[in-house]
């Protein structure tokens, strides 16, 4: 049996309200450099920015002839996880890749 309008609901409804308030987003940048290679710059668009992967190569090629293209757009904690995580996997393979983020 429906029940009409309760307490429970417009609490609910309060809750919902406040949690629809939206973080500001910012872009994610991949920026172009002479020693990176192709293969792991495509590499960290399919895994980190999960980009498919024809999506991926053209993103990576916009990238080298532009100096710079959007990998993605995020809420700010998940965009400065996903710098970190592109900067720290690149170090690890000797690649001095680095990202750029600004406020959508
Ligand atoms: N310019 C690099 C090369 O010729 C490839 C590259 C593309 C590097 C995109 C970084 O974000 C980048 N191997």
């Amino acid at each position: 049996m429906p029940v009409p309008h309760t307490r429970h609901e417009e609490v609910l409804e309060e809750k919902t309200a406040s949690k629809s308030k939206k973080p500001s987003l910012y872009r994610v940048f991949l920026l172009n450099d002479d020693y990176t290679t192709m293969e792991f710059v495509v590499y960290v668009l399919e895994t980190i920015f999960r980009k498919p992967s024809a999506e991926a190569t053209r993103i990576m090629l916009h990238v080298h002839k532009k100096g710079k293209g959007l990998a993605g757009v995020y809420p700010r904690d998940i965009a400065e996880t996903k710098i970190t995580s592109v900067e720290e996997l690149a170090r690890t393979q000797g690649f001095p890749l680095r990202c750029e983020m600004e406020k959508e």
